[in-house]
């Protein structure tokens, strides 16, 4: 935007007296946020008034991202560097004695997400709006995001997320768009003049309300839309003249049990339970979502029979998978289309990308459930459930056993992954790996029976803010070195690598790391009490805590390294400072027992002064983006040790690399992709195959115990975990000890030990040579280009959407 500093000074302290009727030096620097988030709201609206006259007059192809989660963190930082506003902002408001950052700080994270899945929605919106494709999200506006940790007594504590409690400057509540979406009910079938009619009747009808929020590209002039829906009553009166019947308190229950849909996100992101309310949050935003389409659609001109041309819908997981019988609904019983008709648009329209393959974490509906809550859809479903299986019956004539691991429906239950690839005519995995696995394990079945829907689209992350944004010291020097052209075409961050074996640059990016451990370094002393020494490697694992990212390794290595520290005080090794922070699933035992073993060992270690100048261990609470963006430019190691095959993609490995920390890792996900980029003497590659894993889950023939047997140091520090050492409570950390032993250690952490060990010793012998180091840093940061979501978009857009998406505004 071109704005000067006086004019966009003068327009801060107008908006300022306007939003609060006072001057700014009376004020809070709370105030100072809202009136300079509002003011950047302001610029924003005309440039999203733009887009969208321009969306409509080239009637170009509209793209809806409809996932369950949106974790977009916070917005004023990144939303100024789009705008190009950044430099004059902070040049304005230091005129005034204000400093950016202070308020940048004041923003509540919107965290709408648990993990990955959520936090890869957001760089898709954000790459989406950079490339200028029309690409919009939708999902729901939980009033409560995902819960806020605290640690006390070493123990993990849920709070709930109140995110909307300053308000939110960023969204805007579009009543005059809100569609109904029913619940329950009957469907009346009738036949009028020759055609079966379906109408549902008796149902409950829940008023969604869209809060839409601009999603600015980097300096491209566009602003895309996230749309997400609020659940409220139909009619948000309350009939007071009923009070004196009791039905006033009826009408109270009444609005809360229909607000509760978009109230709380579910905080769980691997273990699947078919609760009601779920289904509920699910078909309510699809449904508004789906409306709202074919209503803007329709608005502008738009023939039916042409849908597919000018939209696609993609599902992030299953969750949204309702978005295939939604639209056949509106196809065929407001449109009037037929079934192959409406079938052959849905499926054109509609695309599904896994993120998963853990079993547990697989949606399926019991048919009473979904058929009392969703009848019209469920007789959709079936009727597609049947066409597919006749299909099946004429190919597989007799093969009861394939045809029923493929059925739509089956044993009671609604299967939403096979619903989701019967329904789209794209499925895709989030790695190679990950892909090779859905095809010839996971999904084999369906794979073969529909090979060219199969396809790959190897997960990214927006260098705009996981570079440009979290490290302008690493930026700075980017650009200083190679020039600027890589904040558009961020694969050309390739010409980095012949600088990397420079010494004043490899002084230089140690300069820069140095800078950026100081300020962790600060934060955990300000947030934890401990004082960590910022030449130490910071060896860090940031993820939610889960029994296959294998925390659990980590920490046994930790307490093997204590033993021998203790053992042997004067033991060579580099300085470490041991850095976790992670949330657990509420209802995840194991996962929580493991943050208590983490604070047990960082109590034990950092008290004890025969080893804590040597190493020191934190877990910093509260993981989230804004923390994210913290700790990542601050990595010297990034642990992704994940089993192998467990792992879809992962995505913090992606940032890491981009800020220059080393990974060290297991063949799984998208490690193997960063290895193959980097080299394999630029990354700590250890731990089993896909291929051994498998064998094992195939063949057995894995035993904890023979380990535990034989190898002493796996002993020793197994029976630390319940012989008092970590806790005077022997029973504390029973759990995590069973789950190594007697259950037979379910993600081979035993197994993995001894090479894990071993290539962390390969860490620390390079870290000493610091030239050597940073050359490898810079390999990575160059290598890193490919994992730009921007890549990744290309990719969905060439291969999925449409190519005619692509490279009009580059
Ligand atoms: C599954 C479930 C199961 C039922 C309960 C709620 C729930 C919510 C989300 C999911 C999907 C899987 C969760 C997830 O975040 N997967 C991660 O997706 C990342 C982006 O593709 C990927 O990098 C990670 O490897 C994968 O774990």
């Amino acid at each position: 935007m071109a704005l000067d500093k006086n004019t966009f000074k003068k327009a801060y302290e107008n908006k300022y007296k306007d939003i609060h009727g006072d001057e700014i030096e009376n004020g809070n620097n709370l105030q100072r946020y809202e009136a300079l988030g509002s003011l950047i709201r302001d610029y924003v609206s005309w440039l999203w008034l733009d887009t969208n006259k321009r969306y409509n007059k080239t009637g170009e192809k509209q793209i809806y991202y409809f996932s369950m989660e949106f974790l977009l963190g916070r917005l004023l930082g990144d939303t100024l560097m789009n705008l190009g506003l950044i430099d004059i902002c902070k040049e304005a408001l230091a005129e005034l004695n204000i400093d950016l950052r202070d308020l940048e700080e004041l923003e509540e994270d919107q965290g709408l997400g648990n993990g990955g899945l959520g936090r890869l929605a957001a760089c898709f919106l954000d790459s989406m709006a950079s490339l200028g494709i029309a690409g919009h999200g939708c999902g729901i506006r939980y009033k409560y995001g995902f819960f806020e940790q605290k640690i006390i007594d070493g123990k993990q504590v849920e709070l709930s997320d109140n995110w909307l409690r300053q308000g939110n400057v960023w969204e805007r509540r579009k009543i005059e768009k809100s569609e109904v979406v029913k619940f329950g009910g009957e469907v009346k079938v009738e036949n009028i003049d020759g055609r079966i009619v379906f109408t549902q009747i008796n149902y409950e009808p829940v008023l969604a309300v869209p809060y839409d929020t601009p999603i600015v590209g980097y300096e491209n002039n566009v602003a895309n839309t996230l749309r997400l829906w609020s659940a409220e009553t139909v009619s948000n009166e309350f009939d007071y003249s009923s009070f004196s019947s009791g039905e006033y308190l009826k009408a109270i229950e009444y609005k809360n049990s229909v607000e509760s849909i978009s109230q709380v996100l579910y905080p769980e992101d691997s273990f699947y339970e078919g609760k009601i309310l779920r289904l509920k949050q699910q078909y309510f935003f699809v449904s508004a979502g789906i409306q709202s389409i074919i209503r803007h659609y329709k608005a502008h001109g738009g023939n039916i029979k042409f849908l597919d041309e000018k939209i696609s819908i993609h599902i992030n997981d299953t969750h949204p998978t309702l978005a295939i019988p939604e639209l056949m609904r509106i196809l065929l019983d407001e449109e009037g289309l037929g079934w192959e008709e409406a079938w052959r648009i849905t499926t054109n329209i509609v695309s599904y990308t896994n993120h998963t393959i853990l079993a547990e974490a697989l949606e399926k509906w019991p048919i009473d459930m979904f058929k009392g809550l969703l009848p019209r859809i469920y007789m959709i479903v079936e009727e597609i459930n049947e066409r597919f299986c006749s299909d099946l019956w004429n190919k597989y004539i007799g093969q009861w056993e394939k045809i029923s691991d493929m059925a739509i429906i089956a044993d009671g239950q609604v299967r939403m992954a096979n619903l989701a690839v019967v329904g789209s005519h794209s499925v895709n995995g989030v790695a190679k790996l990950h892909t090779e696995i859905l095809k010839k394990e996971e999904m084999k079945n369906l794979y073969y029976f529909y090979p060219n829907k199969f396809n790959n689209k190897t997960n990214g992350i927006t260098h705009r803010r996981w570079l440009l944004r979290s490290n302008p010291g690493l930026t700075n020097l980017l650009c200083n070195t190679i020039g600027d052209s890589f904040i558009k075409h961020p694969t050309d961050l390739i010409n980095f690598e012949k600088f990397t074996y420079d010494k004043g640059v490899q002084e230089e990016l140690e300069r820069i790391k140095k800078k950026n451990k100081e300020r962790l370094a600060e934060k955990i002393y300000k947030k934890n009490g401990i004082i960590v020494d910022t030449s130490s490697i910071f060896d860090v694992q940031v993820k939610r805590i889960h029994g296959y990212k294998r925390q659990t390794l980590n920490c046994l290595r930790i307490m093997d390294l204590y033993n021998k520290l203790t053992n042997n005080p004067n033991l060579d090794i580099h300085p470490r400072t041991f850095i976790f922070a992670g949330k657990a699933a509420p209802g995840y035992y194991l996962a929580k027992n493991i943050i208590e073993l983490i604070n047990a060992i960082a109590d034990k270690v950092n008290n004890d002064p025969l080893v804590n100048k040597k190493i020191k261990v934190v877990f910093l609470e509260n993981y989230n983006v804004s923390l994210a963006e913290e700790i990542i430019p601050a990595a010297d190691l990034s642990e992704q040790i994940s089993t192998t095959t467990k792992e879809a993609s992962g995505t913090s490995n992606m940032k890491f690399m981009m800020n220059g920390a080393i990974t060290i890792a297991t063949l799984d996900g998208a490690n193997i992709e960063i290895s193959d980029e980097v080299g394999n003497n630029n990354i700590f590659i250890f731990g089993l195959t896909a291929r051994q894993v498998l064998s094992y889950i195939e063949n057995g023939g894995y035993s904890s115990q023979d380990i535990y047997n034989k190898n002493e140091s796996i002993k020793n520090v197994i029976d630390d975990l319940i012989n008092g050492k970590y806790s005077k409570d022997r029973e504390k950390f029973r759990s995590i000890y069973d789950h190594l032993t007697i259950f037979n250690d379910e993600f081979y952490v035993l197994k993995d030990f001894d090479s894990y060990v071993e290539t962390n010793k390969k860490v620390d012998s390079i870290f000493k040579d610091m030239y050597k180091w940073q050359e490898i840093c810079g390999i990575n940061i160059a290598h890193s280009g490919v994992f730009s979501s921007d890549r990744t978009i290309q990719q969905y857009a060439t291969g999925i959407w449409g190519p005619e998406l692509i490279y009009k505004n580059l």
